[in-house]
């Protein structure tokens, strides 16, 4: 097998595949996927069509200092991705929370003031449920087990990242107490859109800033009230209006499906239509989700997105979107694009989760920045080319 580095515009490519094509995955993957020996595993793996940088991961924990004193950055994540004055820059999602101490679990959020309040609970205790290590319940009510905000970082060559000298985002007021996440960042002219997930103890929406400068931001408030997240902006109106992607979850009748909204001026949203459905038995069974802005493409608008399955495992897929009326499904991928097959994209803080909301295109190449076990953040490259004609 030529596991032999490519060189891509100063980024190094492990090629795994023994036809020569640059299709596969980091050196480290092969060693810890096949070597199940199934010739089934080895099918799914063949379909993955992601070429995941050599040098994944990019960013870790360590790699930044926590945002103050007595806080441990647990998890980095889930980044928004967009091009600032010639430069690539991220918009991480950074997890924090004290240093655990044995038999004890504790967390921040900003407190009515807007100050940062930790909560302490025992583990013994009954009323606690930590069955999901990113939610926990106390007595009936849902608290995260780590706060996020958001992290600028910003690159020369799109691979090696540092903080850049431009203010962080933190959550701001009631909807944001639990903090700020996962953010897609939209051009839209010169301006940039962030919507994000804003979390609190009265659900999950999403939150809307934008900028021209990453320096004086606008607060828009909430544009879409729980439960709701995942919202993928279009980057250019068709004709005269805006239209968005987003992800209400319905827990009774419907589900976590991806639904889309159109709005006169990025702010106002309505004349809401529902997409795509999960797919009993499939990998996206459980929960789909936007991800970054949908990329314009000759034969529609291509969306990546999220799907879980039961297990709570993450891939990525497809959709692809009519050009004039995009709230119509053309083609949808069968198998996932990229499942979580790497070493770090199977352990980590919840692992077995591949997750983007942040992409760049250049021509037929989609670089790709994901969140890998919410753990650490990592770069993949496809062919959007090769990404069309794989969906059905
Ligand atoms: C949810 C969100 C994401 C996270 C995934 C996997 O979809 O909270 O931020 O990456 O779950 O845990």
């Amino acid at each position: 097998m030529d596991t032999r580095p490519v060189s891509w515009h100063g980024l190094l490519i492990h090629n795994n595949r023994t036809d020569g094509a640059t299709h596969a995955t980091s050196t480290r993957f092969p060693q810890t996927h096949y070597s199940a020996g199934s010739e089934l595993t080895r099918d799914l793996a063949m379909k993955d069509l992601a070429q995941r940088l050599a040098e994944n991961p990019l960013l870790r924990p360590a790699d930044l200092r926590p945002s103050t004193s007595g806080m441990k950055i647990e998890c980095l994540l889930n980044p928004g991705a967009f091009r600032f004055q010639d430069r690539t820059w991220l918009l991480l999602r950074v997890a924090e929370r004290p240093e655990q101490k044995p038999g004890k679990i504790s967390f921040p959020i900003f407190g009515d003031d807007g100050q940062l309040r930790v909560i302490e609970f025992d583990q013994s205790d009954p009323k606690l449920d930590l069955s999901d290590p990113r939610v926990l319940r106390y007595d009936g009510v849902h608290y995260l087990t780590t706060l996020s905000h958001l992290r600028l970082m910003e690159s020369a060559d799109g691979l090696r990242f540092r903080e850049a000298s431009r203010p962080a985002l933190f959550g701001q007021g009631a909807l944001e107490a639990y903090g700020i996440e996962d953010c897609r960042v939209a051009q839209v002219g010169s301006t940039y859109y962030l919507t994000f997930t804003a979390v609190s103890r009265n659900g999950v929406g999403v939150g809307l800033r934008s900028t021209r400068d990453w320096l004086q931001m606008t607060t828009h408030g909430m544009i879409l009230p729980p439960h709701n997240k995942d919202c993928a902006l279009f980057e250019h109106p068709i004709q005269g209006r805006y239209f968005a992607l987003h992800r209400p979850s319905s827990p009774d009748l419907g589900g976590n499906y991806i639904w889309m909204a159109e709005s006169p001026d990025l702010l106002h949203w309505g004349n809401h239509r529902c997409l795509a459905h999960t797919r009993p038995g499939m990998w996206d069974s459980a929960r789909v989700g936007a991800g970054a802005s949908p990329i314009l493409t000759p034969e529609g608008w291509l969306e990546v997105y999220h799907g879980a399955n039961e297990q709570k495992r993450y891939c990525l897929g497809a959709l692809l979107l009519d050009r004039e009326r995009p709230w119509k499904v053309l083609a949808r991928s069968q198998d996932p694009i990229m499942e979580p097959l790497a070493d770090y994209e199977q352990k980590g803080f919840f692992g077995n989760v591949v997750f983007t909301n942040g992409h760049l295109v250049d021509g037929d190449r989609l670089t790709l920045y994901y969140g890998a076990s919410d753990s650490v953040i990592c770069a993949a490259l496809f062919s959007i080319r090769q990404i069309l004609e794989t969906l059905d």
